[in-house]
């Protein structure tokens, strides 16, 4: 039986992981992709999935509802012959966003189309066109919660209450309440995964995480000397790695029953925790000094590497997020592989690499 899959936001960091677990695991993927990201080739998240025999690429954005439509249309054909084997259902992995926090504070309608509205026209979509015969997943996000848990310290679950309190949370908890409804009125088997934060060498380098290991190496590489700006420090954030990540997407829509599941590695850090282990890579233990907007880490010399810039700031920032996968290792045994050290590692000689050129 060929497995098949559909895969949106193919060129993001989850996107390009998880389109290339999927074809080693023996699928026949269609992604669909925004013009904006054409020449594909410039990507280095895709180099090595681009040309590979299994892997389809057709034109699709968020933005344009038609274009939803002609390329689950084209699908729909391309896989018709396929289709008719008892039980075969096509995996449908949604995971196209404008998926930055901060920036969805400038543009909020934007997000609220591409996160949200366009969840309601995909899942239509699909459903005229496939009927029963596919599962959903859903990009959720621990952003969900907002502050639910930040005074108390306390861990979140999928029992836990969600506050969402930016334009990008608001617009993902709308489109949580579509999946599930798809769900329970429709009866199709569409979930969400409950993400917590994670990264990788792929991620985009806006996040906190990829600005400080790129930072860190175009320093180590004396690329760019100058200090490394950042906005909350203070933040805390149960980081996890990718890579783990999207076999836990994989898991829920290879499931015999359609549920929602925290994704999470249970341990939690901060920004400024991110820096010391970043700048230790390379063999810096800073020295923070002042407080406010005047902290500041300084390296060994007494130069200034780390300031703060109030840009970064956000209308209203999530404090603390912390997770508790205890359901899906228990139910599906997925379990997160790598260790916080080992990522923050990996990301900074990935970067040193790339600052090098190679
Ligand atoms: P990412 O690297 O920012 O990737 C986002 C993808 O969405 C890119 O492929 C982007 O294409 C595509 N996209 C943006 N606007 C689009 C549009 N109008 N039409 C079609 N495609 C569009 O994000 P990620 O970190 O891989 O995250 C994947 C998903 O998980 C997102 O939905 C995010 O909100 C959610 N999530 C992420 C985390 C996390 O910590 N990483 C946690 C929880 C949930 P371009 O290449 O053209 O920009
Ligand atoms: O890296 P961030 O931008 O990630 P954030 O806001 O937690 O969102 C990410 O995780 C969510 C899951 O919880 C996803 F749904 C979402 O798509 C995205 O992948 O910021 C992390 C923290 C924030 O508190 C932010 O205020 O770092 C703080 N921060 C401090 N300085 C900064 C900066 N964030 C960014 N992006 N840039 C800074 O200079």
């Amino acid at each position: 039986m060929q497995k098949i899959a559909i895969v949106t936001g193919m060129t993001g960091q989850d996107g390009s992981y998880l389109t290339e677990y999927l074809l080693e695991n023996d699928y026949k993927v269609f992604a669909g992709i925004r013009k904006i990201s054409y020449p594909l080739v410039h990507n280095p998240n895709i180099k090595n999935i681009i040309n590979h025999p299994n892997l389809t690429i057709s034109s699709m954005d968020f933005l344009d509802s038609g274009s939803i439509r002609s390329f689950v249309s084209y699908v729909k054909e391309a896989t018709v012959s396929y289709m008719h084997t008892l039980g075969n259902k096509v995996e449908v992995y949604n995971l196209a966003a404008q998926s930055h926090v901060g920036e969805s504070f400038k543009i909020p309608s934007l997000t609220h189309e591409i996160n949200a509205v366009s969840v309601v026209t995909l899942l239509q979509v699909l459903k005229e066109a496939f009927r029963g015969n596919f599962k959903f997943y859903q990009a959720s996000t621990s952003e969900l919660y907002g502050n639910a848990a930040t005074a108390s310290e306390t861990t979140l679950s999928e029992a836990s209450e969600f506050k969402p309190t930016s334009p990008y949370a608001i617009a993902k908890h709308s489109a949580f309440q579509t999946v599930k409804h798809y769900r329970e009125v429709h009866g199709i088997h569409a979930v969400n995964g409950i993400l917590f934060n994670h990264e990788s060498p792929r991620r985009g380098i806006d996040f906190v995480t990829r600005k400080i290991t790129m930072g860190v190496a175009e320093y180590a590489t004396a690329k760019n000397q100058s200090p490394i700006r950042l906005g909350n420090i203070y933040a805390k954030r149960d980081w996890g790695d990718a890579r783990d990540y999207i076999k836990a997407m994989h898991m829920m829509l290879t499931a015999p029953h359609p549920k929602d599941y925290v994704v999470a590695t249970g341990e939690v850090h901060s920004v400024k925790d991110f820096c010391n282990l970043a700048f230790k890579k390379i063999g810096i233990k800073l020295e923070w000094r002042g407080e406010g907007l005047d902290e500041k880490a300084m390296g060994g010399n007494s130069e200034v590497l780390i300031e703060i810039d109030p840009k970064f700031y956000r209308p209203s920032d999530v404090e603390y997020l912390l997770g508790d996968s205890s359901l899906i290792q228990r139910e599906l045994e997925w379990k997160p592989e790598h260790k916080f050290k080992d990522l923050v590692f990996d990301m900074v000689e990935n970067d040193i690499q790339v600052c090098k050129g190679k």
